[in-house]
């Protein structure tokens, strides 16, 4: 039976530690100690109850098990990092990693870090906590796997079939790189001006947002064409990214943002791994990406005051 770890027990950790068991061997670890007996409520809205093998890192330390098929990092962009080092001790450096990560931080990073193969996954499906034992699987999506030099495409099929037999479905593709700035785009145009603003996604659209949410667009636009990024429907001009970015706004419009979730329980959020790759990015190539900064300043005001 293939043996997966998971760092990092939110909702998208949870999320894949119930659909894999019992069809694999799973370990779900935390930084704390958290209940065995897990609930997921499916999308359908029924509640399933598992016994799941969740423990703390010093547990997985001090039990030091026989090395897993793949390590799962499912922590907050900045964190991905301290996740490896935690582990990094007890298993070959061969083992392959997984990245669920948003952004664009953890993923250059720890492919250039990690001498084993380093998968990086981008999902659609929804997923929230409801407390210490539960989590609601809220929308089924799809899952895409790959890794930025394409060099371990049978590994990704392999786990795409994987997460499609455990009823989440998956494509292992040779374009991650694109799908992760893809999202990006989105994220950007997204999350810092519901955080800043105590929005939900949908209020964007109303004429006091939207405005802000082409500017952005279309800082976001000179950058993607200045890293050979197309958006998902193919074009590269400005009228695709804003095609894009309206279209998951209308899709998500009652969502509450991650980067708004973040704010409201006073944590720090992902700015680093998803306004900080764009404007990077704007200052290697020249692009213009002053409403990018203004917006990350604004959030680093906002995080200072927790
Ligand atoms: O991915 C998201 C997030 O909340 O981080 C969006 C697309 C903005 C949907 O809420």
């Amino acid at each position: 039976m293939t043996s997966h770890w998971i760092l990092g027990p939110g909702a998208i950790g949870r999320l894949l530690a119930h659909s894999l068991y019992p069809l694999a061997d799973i370990t779900l670890v935390g930084r704390r100690a958290l209940p065995e007996q897990q609930t997921i409520t499916t999308p359908e809205g029924e509640p399933r109850s598992q016994h799941l093998n969740v423990i703390t890192t010093s547990q997985l330390l001090a039990k030091a098990p026989a090395p897993p098929a793949f390590v799962h990092i499912t922590t907050k962009a900045m964190a991905a990092e301290a996740a490896l080092e935690s582990v990094a001790g007890i298993i070959p450096a061969t083992t392959p990693l997984v990245l669920w990560q948003n952004g664009f931080l953890a993923q250059p990073r720890l492919t250039e870090l990690w001498p084993g193969p380093v998968l990086c996954a981008t999902t659609t499906a929804g997923a929230y906590l409801t407390g210490d034992n539960g989590v609601v699987h809220a929308g089924r999506g799809h899952t895409f796997v790959g890794d930025l030099e394409n060099r371990h495409g049978a590994l990704a099929q392999q786990l795409a079939h994987q997460l499609t037999q455990a009823g989440l479905a998956a494509t292992a593709v040779d374009d991650i790189r694109s799908r992760l700035w893809q999202k990006l785009a989105v994220n950007a145009a997204i999350n810092p001006l519901v955080a800043l603003n105590g929005i939900r996604n949908g209020e964007l659209r109303g004429a006091a947002y939207a405005g802000r949410v082409e500017a952005v667009v279309k800082e976001v636009a000179g950058i993607m064409l200045a890293e050979g990024i197309q958006a998902p429907g193919g074009g590269n001009g400005l009228g695709a990214w804003l095609a894009l970015v309206w279209d998951v706004i209308e899709k998500t419009a009652n969502n509450k943002a991650s980067m708004l979730q973040d704010v409201e329980a006073e944590r720090l959020t992902e700015r680093g791994a998803i306004l900080g790759p764009l404007i990077q990015s704007g200052e290697r190539h020249g692009v213009d990406c002053e409403v990018l900064r203004g917006l990350d300043s604004e959030l680093a005001v906002l995080e200072a005051g927790f």
